[in-house]
């Protein structure tokens, strides 16, 4: 995240780590005890995705420390990418999470499933959301960020987000678009996968998932995230085919 605040998971108890093989890979969000919403793009730019490497983690607020207070360690019992994920569009994915003990995520202060927004929400051009991760705090940095940053974004229009011609190209109707005010806050790489949350009556929703941008902060050019509103159908029978076929 570049620009706004270093956080604490108690903020954004939904944040979830997502490792490969001890190397962090993407963030994510609990969006009920035993799954995590990511996107797509951070297993399909992978040749050897595979659901038995990787960890997630829930409850951490510091990419590199263990927090055996409250962080809450899982295998992934199931991997789902999108079927028609295309440079991008339908970056959206599902990873089943579960524990040692065979159990899901157990809700503490620390750890707490998001909202999915209701079917048609629309919220405005210019609405206040937030972003949260361990991604990188500059475009020229080497590093993902050690501690869980936050910042917030304004949701913009697809007319004004598309006046760049790569997002003309690039941007489709499952995108949404949000920048900072004055370009100095956004989301950047590592962030990938992870939440933009809006509040609406008095609720935190899931509205996004972090995907792609032409770089971090740049001037004219948004973050783009997946627009989870078009997806409610899609996340509804996954999870719940899944309890049918178990595994
Ligand atoms: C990335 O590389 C990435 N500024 C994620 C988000 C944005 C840019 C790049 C948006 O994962």
């Amino acid at each position: 995240v570049v620009g706004g605040s270093f956080t604490t998971v108690e903020s954004q108890p939904w944040i979830s780590a997502i490792f490969k093989k001890k190397r962090f890979l993407c963030g994510g969000s609990l969006i009920s005890p035993c799954w995590v919403l990511t996107a797509t793009h951070c297993f399909s730019d992978e040749i050897d995705a595979k659901a038995e490497d990787l960890t997630v983690f829930l409850g951490k607020s510091a990419i590199n420390d263990t927090d055996s207070e409250r962080e809450q360690k899982f295998t992934v019992e199931k991997m789902i990418i999108h079927p028609k994920y295309n440079n991008f569009n339908n970056d959206i994915a599902l990873l089943k999470i579960r524990g040692a003990e065979g159990g899901c995520a157990v809700k503490t202060p620390s750890v707490r499933t998001v909202c999915l927004p209701p079917l048609h929400t629309q919220l405005p051009p210019g609405f206040k959301c937030s972003i949260a991760g361990f991604g990188k705090e500059s475009s020229e940095s080497w590093q993902y960020s050690q501690i869980l940053k936050q910042a917030d974004v304004n949701l913009m229009s697809s007319t004004e987000c598309k006046r760049e011609p790569n997002y003309q190209r690039m941007l489709t109707e499952n995108m949404l678009c949000a920048a900072g005010p004055d370009w100095s806050t956004d989301s950047c790489q590592g962030d990938s996968g992870g939440p933009l949350v809006c509040e609406a009556s008095g609720r935190m929703f899931l509205f996004g998932v972090v995907s792609w941008g032409d770089g971090c902060a740049s001037k004219d050019m948004p973050g783009v995230y997946t627009k989870l509103t078009n997806y409610n159908k899609w996340i509804a029978e996954e999870t719940a085919l899944s309890e049918y076929t178990k595994g």
